[in-house]
């Protein structure tokens, strides 16, 4: 917010500087400078005007994810309790990760697997999501493997309760929610296993971490960033 406020100031301080030459097309400008800070809370890209959030100018810091679970197409359940949020404060900086997952009837006191999948398509609930998000071509591993793929998260502790709670030091320097490592509109997954990372020597651990069937998944979007 003091970032815009500053911006707003700026912009303002600037246009008046210029005013007595350049009256009309510069106090238009300014005006649209302040209105986009009143509505929209702070971007270096205010002078664009009062474009959404999506806008490929404007870069997306913040998403998330509803997770559901299904049986083949149809959704299980009520209103979903698992959301998990992804932030990414800097172009090209990590993605961070927190959510909370309750409500899928996870084993309690388990590590259970998790990925981004290619695919924002649930129209055969999880399976429609395709393998992992893998667009470097590589096999799959650890997030903190060399090897991996960019969708890969390893896995999170299930409680005795059978809920997750994941902090913000779920940390992906690969993922991106822009750009060509974007997960924006693509699926993340909660597996019935547990991750091999890569490791188990099963016929699917260098695709899949032997992870198991799919228990539950949610398209990730685009939120307000504030
Ligand atoms: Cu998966």
């Amino acid at each position: 917010m003091f970032k815009l406020s500053a911006f707003t100031l700026l912009a303002l301080a600037a246009s008046s500087l210029v005013a007595p030459a350049f009256s009309t097309p510069i106090d238009v400008e300014a005006r649209d400078s302040h209105h986009y800070g009143q509505h929209h809370g702070g971007s270096q890209h205010g002078h664009h005007g009062s474009t959404p959030n999506t806008a490929p100018h404007k870069p997306v810091r913040r998403a998330n994810v509803v997770l559901r679970m299904f049986d083949g197409a149809e959704i299980q359940g009520g209103a979903s309790s698992a959301v998990v949020y992804f932030t990414q404060e800097w172009e090209h900086g990590p993605v961070s990760i927190k959510g909370e997952i309750i409500g899928l009837e996870l084993e309690p006191n388990t590590e259970r697997g998790w990925h981004v999948h290619e695919f924002g398509d649930l129209a055969n609930g999880c399976t429609s999501a395709g393998l992992h998000w893998n667009p470097q071509g590589q096999n799959h591993g650890a997030p903190w493997d060399h090897e991996r793929h960019v969708g890969d998260l390893g896995n999170f502790w299930v409680n005795e309760s059978g809920d997750a709670y994941i902090d913000n030091q779920v940390i992906n320097d690969r993922m991106s929610l822009n750009g060509p490592n974007s997960i924006i509109g693509r699926a993340l997954v909660v597996h019935m296993g547990t991750d091999d990372l890569g490791k188990g020597g099963k016929p699917d651990s260098l695709t899949v971490g032997a992870s198991g069937g799919r228990l539950a998944c949610g398209i990730i979007g685009a939120i307000a960033d504030y």
